[in-house]
């Protein structure tokens, strides 16, 4: 059978270009020339501040000052009267739009500054919880397994998880685990996908039951994801796409398999992905940029460099060619120190889940 796959040729670059995706970052984040507005599509405007703010947040340890005061307005205006929060001002809310509204807030240290009330924007979460423990997105009926990781999530993020019969909600959760793989889809009978697993691994990461699943035979599964490019597809027989260096890696992490891709091949798939010019990745070599690929593409160099456990002399693989120009040892070390760390359920830098009383569950081998 013939693998989809990208060819990795021509010159591509073998570097990380810190300075250039700050530029292309910052272009979102000001705020100032109204950018969101107009580089963001509406629908999905809270998600691309989200996206922009956490990757900034990871390279750059000023951000925090720029544009707080515009985003958490930003934010003010989209928050509804029954607690929950749109896309951009004058949406309907949706359960996915308050989960990235919190995760925003709570990175900015803003949860207690009147932009919401607590209380009202959890009765909100709970008024999606259907009596099956399953999440819908908002009053629409639509149940995903995306939805109980938003509720789930974001009822931590507010400290009020207490406020939901959380082992019904993981029984949820795990209807839709497909034990022939070891993985999870949308829903019960789905196909799994590695977006899909993420969600569902990061839930019973917050729940403290990840020993509801075989680690061993998902580990297996998602180490397949690999392609001989380096790249990572979420499901077999499809084309890798730069933003599953997170749904996958993160998935690997929680499990403590990360150590089961080769990350010196990945690393090359990341960095071709980059635009040499503007900054900013693309889910492939020359393709378009944007910033939710390039959070992702971040964010999978920040789990490779801080959370893979081997001396990265020792674990470059003897077929790796070594006259391709790249200095592996030197390119970790640099990429770990330009990186900050991410919490790999949250999607969050860590330092800011340090700060919260969350608990995770994390497994090893
Ligand atoms: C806090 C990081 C974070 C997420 C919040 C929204 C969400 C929760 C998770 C989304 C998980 C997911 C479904 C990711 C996949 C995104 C994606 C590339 C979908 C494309 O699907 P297809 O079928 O792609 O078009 P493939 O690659 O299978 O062809």
């Amino acid at each position: 059978m013939l693998t989809r796959d990208v060819e990795m040729t021509g010159s591509l670059p073998k570097e990380l270009l810190l300075s250039k995706h700050i530029h292309f970052l910052r272009k979102y984040a000001d705020n100032s020339n109204e950018n969101y507005e107009q580089l963001m599509v509406e629908y999905l405007r809270m998600s691309g501040i989200y996206w922009t703010t956490t990757a900034l947040q990871l390279m750059d340890s000023d951000f925090d000052k720029a544009g707080r005061a515009d985003i958490l307005a930003m934010i003010k205006t989209c928050v509804h009267p029954n607690g929950g929060i749109s896309a951009a001002k004058g949406h309907d809310p949706h359960l996915l739009y308050t989960f990235s509204a919190i995760q925003i807030m709570v990175s900015y240290d803003a949860l207690n500054d009147q932009i919401i009330d607590i209380d009202k924007t959890a009765q909100y979460i709970r008024s999606l919880h259907k009596s099956d423990g399953s999440f819908m997105g908002d009053s629409w009926g639509e149940v995903d397994i995306r939805f109980s990781f938003a509720g789930i999530g974001s009822l931590a993020l507010l400290g009020r998880l207490d406020t939901i019969d959380l082992d019904k909600t993981i029984d949820y959760v795990m209807l839709c685990y497909n034990t022939i793989d070891g993985g999870f889809g949308s829903r019960p009978g789905s196909e799994s996908h590695a977006g899909l697993i993420y969600c569902s691994l990061a839930s019973l990461s917050i729940a403290g039951q990840l020993d509801r699943i075989d680690a061993d035979l998902l580990g297996w599964w998602l180490a397949e994801r690999q392609l001989p490019s380096g790249g990572l597809n979420g499901r077999p027989e499809k084309l890798p796409d730069l933003c599953y260096s997170w749904w996958v890696l993160a998935s690997l992490t929680i499990i403590g398999r990360l150590h089961w891709i080769d990350k010196h091949k990945l690393l090359r798939f990341i960095l071709a992905t980059q635009d040499e010019e503007t900054g900013g990745f693309g889910d492939r070599p020359g393709n378009m940029v944007d910033p939710f690929h390039t959070l992702f593409g971040l964010t999978g160099l920040s789990l490779l460099s801080h959370q893979y456990s081997c001396d990265p002399n020792e674990s470059i693989p003897a077929d790796h060619n070594t006259d391709d120009g790249f200095d592996y040892a030197n390119q970790w070390k640099s990429i770990s120190e330009k990186i900050k760390q991410i919490n790999p359920v949250f999607c969050m830098t860590q330092s800011v889940i340090n700060r919260t009383n969350i608990k995770l569950q994390y497994l090893s081998l």
